[in-house]
């Protein structure tokens, strides 16, 4: 891997040049982002669009699912429209961290010229420009290394959403995905204006009374596997409805749970509909959510990993974690 670092480097400097040439030869353009929008897409098609903006560029965002609680409250996004992107009078797609073109639920924008910029391994390079940079904390690092190609700068609104987009992303920079380029590029964002407070008050200081009511609802579901490195929590649909909350992000739950001794990784349970189940993975230490998430067709990153089931809770209950053990047993006799 360090062999070639050097060669990755310039290989991204090209990729970096071309797409910076691309923008400048379109005029209407437009950005999108993965289903079930996080806050680091959120934020950095945001900052694209921004700097796109001071390119004279017509931009569009839109995001195929409506955005969770609390970024929908937000003035700032409302720029994101929600639904599909017409490709009428359009010259160009960005697409934000989407492993493949069904991951942004877009359908009509097949014959145009798309950008893919995404920080994922699990990237098929479907692009007509693919940027994928596993080493990127989040895509808002990437998007900051932009600024400089498409010979912008850096606007105190445009830092504030690049910081945003990272300070979701390495949940506050506590993840393993946090780096020294990462710090190196909020330097510069707050630099040039993001304010580090006001990010983290908004993001994480936003919380309506009635998700940390669900919040302590899933936490009272906590069971622990014997050996207490696996712990599982659940949120189903109808506590999601009492509380009156349709899409909500309640990572905050497996973060709290993560945070128990001995805990190495957090299986959550979501209901999504009566039989399907959305699980989140979340580890620290050796272990690796990617790879058990990749066993059952899912995908993500080391720490954090998800993947879909279908079937009655109390099977998948007995199920899943139990196959989830077997898998980090191996991984630990194959560290060994
Ligand atoms: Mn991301």
């Amino acid at each position: 891997m360090t062999v070639c670092w050097n060669q990755l480097k310039k290989m991204s400097q090209a990729t970096k040049a071309n797409i910076a040439r691309t923008i400048t030869n379109s005029s209407h353009i437009a950005i999108t982002i993965h289903l079930r929008p996080d806050g680091d897409a959120i934020y950095t098609s945001l900052a694209l669009a921004a700097m796109l903006d001071l390119l004279g560029k017509k931009v569009q965002v839109v995001s195929h699912d409506p955005l969770p609680y609390p970024f929908y409250e937000f003035p700032e996004t409302a720029r994101i429209k929600i639904g599909k992107i017409e490709p009428e009078g359009l010259d160009l797609v960005i697409l934000l961290e989407c492993a493949d073109i069904p991951r942004s639920g877009q359908t009509k924008i097949g014959p145009l010229p798309k950008i893919n910029i995404d920080h994922h391994y699990s990237n098929s390079p479907f692009g007509d420009i693919n940027w994928i940079d596993p080493s990127a904390s989040a895509v808002g690092e990437m998007a900051y290394e932009l600024i400089e190609p498409l010979g912008i700068s850096l606007t105190s609104e445009i830092a504030t959403y690049l910081y945003s987009a990272i300070f979701s992303d390495t949940g506050s920079f506590q993840f393993s995905n946090t780096s020294s380029q990462t710090f190196y590029v909020c330097h510069k964002l707050v630099e040039a204006g993001a304010s580090p407070n006001a990010v983290a008050e908004k993001l994480l200081n936003n919380n309506s009374p009635s998700k940390i009511q669900l919040l302590g609802r899933i936490l009272s579901t906590l069971k622990l596997n014997e050996a207490g490195n696996i712990a599982i929590i659940t949120m189903l649909g109808k506590d999601r409805e009492e509380f009156g909350l349709k899409e909500v992000d309640i990572e905050d739950a497996t973060t709290l749970v993560r945070s128990i001794k001995g805990v190495e990784m957090v299986i959550f349970f979501k209901e999504i509909s009566p039989g399907e189940f959305r699980i989140s993975l979340r580890s620290k230490g050796q272990a690796n959510s990617a790879l058990v998430a990749e066993r059952f067709g899912g995908g993500g990153h080391v720490n954090a990993a998800g993947f879909t089931v279908y079937g009655e809770l109390e099977e998948l209950y007995n199920r899943i974690p139990a196959e989830v053990e077997r898998i980090l047993n191996e991984q630990v006799r194959q560290q060994s």
